[in-house]
């Protein structure tokens, strides 16, 4: 989705804090979604900023925080069945180093650019913090479109992909992962291609790899069911519970299908997943099954949901509001994309009753869409922190293949479910601590953004 962001200036009591904000937009004027994320951020840590002005201006840190390491970026040529060549852009931005190798995953969508990019680079370096884990802030990708290509095209493709990448990554310097339009599939083709040219079995150079070759058990189903685990956290905060809870889930792809495997599990009903297209309506309940077999084995549209459940009902897109968005639901978990959410459908969902908002996916309110949400007393569980579960049974990934050992599914389970509830309780703290009370958005960015900086200002000025 394009962003809705304006470049319109944030007004906060640190000087210091809007002159970065004003450097930020006039270096990067051609980056929306970079710009957005840099603001939703940077605005929310006003009182850590104010406690600390003199200090961080000297170490020229928010400045820092807000320029990568270093972006990368690449041709990709591959010959598609036809016989013709075709080109694509690659892109690795290695955001900041400062926790451990860089860490995110690898997007093929033809949306990509530097822009998207780089806000979840940034993103992902907060995230990688609150995980609690040894992990840098990373993310790539690709404006390849995987829709409609043969088994072939994606090897292919990934195969000259990673030949370029392979020039920057390793165990102990950057480690890819999927995000959109990269699964267990192209990951399997992107570490053969590794392993081939550096003549080494690198185990721990990528992570959501299959079972059969040092991927983690449980990884597949970590981001939903991490989400899940933040959301139930977050609700008995409040005096909540998702047992009887109606939800609603934008996307059906991996996020979206292991985070209503487990809001059943908890006794919610979900009635509605999506794709790109529109979504299925299906007030009995989303039978996950038909689903699974829809979206990862046949990579169908969740419109043919319809041929095996003809009593649910399909709705298309149009309009800025996605059609799932008009659904009456108590709680909201969009895991499709970016900017999904915008101040239309926010409003419309605060109308409909929504409690609860979840963020699976990477931004996918707009910055006045959280606004409005928070103004509402509806809860937003952020990307940043309700989405980690990923990130961080990837590095319980890396640190398996380090032992030559693997843990069981309930093992690697249980250390997310206990990485994801202490992830809420530091969102709680922070967010309490700094006068936020349950704004668990800036509660977020705050805890996060302490141990990033403490542990820059350590490293000296690089
Ligand atoms: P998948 O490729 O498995 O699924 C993506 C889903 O989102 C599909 O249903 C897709 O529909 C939909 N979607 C993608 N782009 C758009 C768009 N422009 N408009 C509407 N719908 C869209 O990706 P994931 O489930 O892995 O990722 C989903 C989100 O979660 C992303 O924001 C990602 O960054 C984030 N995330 C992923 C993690 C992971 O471990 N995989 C970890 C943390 C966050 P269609 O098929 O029609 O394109
Ligand atoms: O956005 C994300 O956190 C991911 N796509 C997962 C990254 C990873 O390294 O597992």
């Amino acid at each position: 989705m394009n962003s809705t962001c304006t470049l319109d200036s944030v007004k906060t009591k640190s000087e210091y804090l809007n002159d970065v904000i004003n450097i930020a937009m006039a270096k990067n004027p051609n980056e929306p979604e970079f710009l957005q994320a840099v603001k939703e951020v940077l605005s929310s840590l006003e009182p850590v900023i104010l406690k600390h002005e003199a200090e961080y201006k000297e170490l020229a840190l928010l400045e820092r925080v807000i320029e990568p390491e270093r972006i990368i970026t690449f041709r990709v040529p591959w010959i598609d069945d036809n016989g013709k060549a075709r080109v694509n852009r690659g892109f690795r931005v290695q955001f900041n180093g400062t926790l451990g190798p860089y860490k995110g995953g690898l997007r093929f969508h033809p949306t990509v650019n530097q822009s998207i990019m780089k806000f979840l680079g940034f993103e992902q370096i907060f995230k990688n913090a609150l995980t609690g884990l040894p992990i840098g802030g990373g993310k790539g990708g690709s404006d390849f479109d995987p829709k409609g290509k043969s088994d072939n095209e994606i090897m292919r493709f990934c195969q000259s992909f990673m030949t370029e990448l392979q020039k920057h990554i390793g165990q102990d310097v950057d480690v890819p992962a999927g995000d959109i339009g990269v699964g267990a599939r192209e990951i399997g083709f992107l570490f053969g291609q590794y392993r081939r040219i550096k003549n080494n079995y690198e185990a721990g150079v990528l992570t959501g790899k299959g079972l059969d070759y040092g991927g983690s058990l449980a990884r597949k189903e970590a981001t939903g069911y991490g989400l899940i685990y933040f959301m139930r956290e977050m609700l008995k905060a409040n005096g909540l519970e998702l047992k009887g809870k109606t939800v609603i889930i934008s996307g059906s792809g991996n996020v979206a299908i292991y985070a209503c495997e487990k809001a059943l599990s908890y006794g919610a009903n979900v009635v509605a997943m999506s794709d790109s297209n529109g979504c299925v309506y299906d007030k009995d309940g989303i039978k996950l099954d038909i689903v699974k077999e829809i979206k990862e084995v046949k990579r169908g549209r969740i419109k043919e949901y319809l041929e095996k459940v003809p009593s649910a009902k399909y709705m298309e897109n149009n309009g800025e509001v996605p059609a799932v968005y008009t659904i009456k639901a108590d709680v909201v978990l969009p895991c499709a994309t970016q900017n999904d959410i915008n101040l239309s459908s926010a409003k419309i969902l605060v109308e409909n009753g929504a409690k609860a908002v979840g963020e699976g996916a990477n931004m996918p309110c707009t910055n006045d869409a959280v606004e409005y949400f928070l103004k509402n007393k509806v809860l937003v569980a952020p990307g940043k922190a309700a989405n980690a579960g990923g990130v961080a049974t990837s590095a319980l990934e890396m640190c398996q293949n380090s032992m030559r050992y693997f843990w069981s599914f309930d093992e690697v389970d249980k250390k997310l479910d206990g990485i994801m509830t202490n992830i809420f309780a530091q969102t709680k703290k922070a967010a309490e601590e700094y006068g936020y009370g349950n704004n668990y958005v800036a509660g977020a960015n705050i805890a996060a953004f302490r141990k990033i900086a403490k542990a820059m200002k350590s490293q000296g000025l690089i």
